[in-house]
């Protein structure tokens, strides 16, 4: 894998952070944006410190406005697996803006872009192309409620599927980061219709249907969950999912807009091998520009407009840059998929259990949840199957080690709640760095 130019073994040495210009950048955000972003983890406020700015990036490495690189594990929330700045990606997207960047109409690359989709996961038979994961999953519930003429949706605690007003109840990401029941803003009567059960039980599923036969439409979930933390799906769980759901007649929307071409080119409905009634995409599908997806079987499909009762739009829905993206990004995905895979669970292992053996050198209680490259480094000592497991975690400890290796130039997520990814353009000099790092850092942990 090419190095970006300015890749030299200086940028592995540990900086002193100097951040005035993001600082400032930071007081001028706050003018316009609350909290300064337009996304809430992103202002750091669940580990403290002022969050970077960002410039450039290229492969593995992040540069931010005063000059300062970090190695990107986070690469924009699970979006870059190639990397950033990957030639193939950036001269697609190049050559579609000289064509201009949307035309409102129908264009060849999504269909292009939908064969690709559909050759990864057979669940799809077909499918829409919106600009979020969040227009994904609304849609994909809309959808399952008419399908079945039911109001009910069961969704699992620590998941996050997007900012829906439906989903918004006990949800994970921004909404575990800190630490709220859901979202003001939503009517009980709309709360009312989501219930949340927890992950890894399908006891308490059985019990859902008990309580509401013939009224739940819809089992949406994560099958790995990243917004809690990495939470891996116990053995037969998701099975178990699909059988309940296939008994009661209601539709099982699995929520792949992390996992889907990340865990495996196929995503976790590959590495299970379960069937789903309705899948939602997001992040890699996209290449790094806005793409989300929703599609299964065509029976439920066809209920959209034009062909059916069930409306959906988005203006830019298909939009040829991001499909231009998304085509080059699954292109090399699909092509070198017998390198990229087990490359990727070599580095993710090897990175992922060296921070941890560090962390147990430091007596620092350190549980590590990892499926291919997504990972959590959770600070408690517990198994975590859950995300009253995952709560437990020392979000304090947390907070000192992002800060400490932050400011030793590796950029982690900024919340216990989130997920770590890696890339394919990440190598033995970044692993090493990294865990060279994090010796460093949980001495700043134990203070
Ligand atoms: P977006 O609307 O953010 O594109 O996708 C929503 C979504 C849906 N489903 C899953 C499984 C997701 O992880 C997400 C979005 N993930 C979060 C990060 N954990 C979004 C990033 C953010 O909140 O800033």
């Amino acid at each position: 894998m090419q190095r970006p130019a300015f890749y030299t073994e200086s940028t592995m040495s540990s900086q002193t952070q100097i951040r005035t210009r993001s600082q400032a950048l930071q007081q001028r955000a706050e003018r316009y944006f609350p909290g300064g972003v337009n996304s809430p983890v992103r202002a750091f406020r669940a580990v403290g410190g002022a969050p970077p700015f960002i410039e450039s990036a290229a492969g593995a490495w992040l540069t931010d406005v005063d000059g300062n690189r970090y190695i990107d594990y986070f690469g924009s929330w699970g979006p870059m697996i190639l990397g950033h700045a990957f030639p193939p990606v950036v001269e697609a997207i190049e050559r579609a803006a000289r064509n201009s960047a949307s035309f409102g109409a129908s264009t060849a690359a999504e269909a292009d872009l939908a064969e690709r989709v559909v050759a990864c996961f057979p669940a799809i038979q077909k499918l829409r192309f919106v600009s979020s994961g969040t227009e994904a999953t609304m849609s994909a519930i809309r959808l399952a409620r008419a399908a079945t003429g039911r109001k009910i949706i069961i969704k699992f605690e620590g998941c996050y599927h997007g900012h829906a007003d439906g989903l918004l109840v006990k949800a994970g990401s921004g909404v575990a980061t800190f630490g709220i029941p859901g979202s003001a803003g939503v009517p009980e009567e709309v709360a009312h219709l989501t219930h949340a059960l927890p992950y890894n039980d399908i006891a308490a599923v059985e019990a859902a249907f008990d309580a509401h036969p013939d009224e739940i439409a819809a089992v949406i979930l994560e099958p790995v969950v990243g917004n809690a933390g990495c939470i891996p799906p116990a053995p037969g769980y998701l099975a178990g999912l699909r059988a309940i759901t296939a008994r009661e007649g209601a539709l099982l929307i699995v929520d792949e807009v992390m996992t889907g071409f990340r865990v495996a080119l196929g995503g976790a409905l590959e590495l299970h091998g379960v069937d789903a009634d309705l899948v939602t995409l997001g992040k890699i599908v996209g290449g790094g520009l806005p793409v989300g997806v929703f599609g299964g079987k065509r029976v439920f499909m066809d209920l959209l407009a034009p062909l059916g009762p069930v409306y959906q739009a988005g203006t830019l829905s298909g939009n040829p840059l991001a499909m231009a993206a998304g085509i080059a990004t699954l292109s090399y995905l699909q092509e070198h998929e017998g390198e990229i895979y087990p490359k990727l669970e070599a580095t993710s292992r090897a990175v992922a259990e060296g921070v941890a053996a560090e962390a147990a050198s430091a007596g620092i209680p350190l549980t590590l949840n990892r499926v291919g490259a997504m990972w959590t480094w959770f600070f408690t000592p517990d198994p975590v199957t859950n995300y009253d497991e995952a709560a437990k975690s020392d979000t304090v400890a947390f907070g000192r080690f992002h800060n400490a290796m932050l400011n030793a130039g590796i950029w982690l997520p900024p919340s216990q709640f989130e997920a770590a990814f890696i890339g394919i353009a990440h190598g033995e000099e970044e692993i090493a760095a990294t865990i060279a790092a994090a010796r460093e850092a949980f001495k700043a942990v134990l203070v």
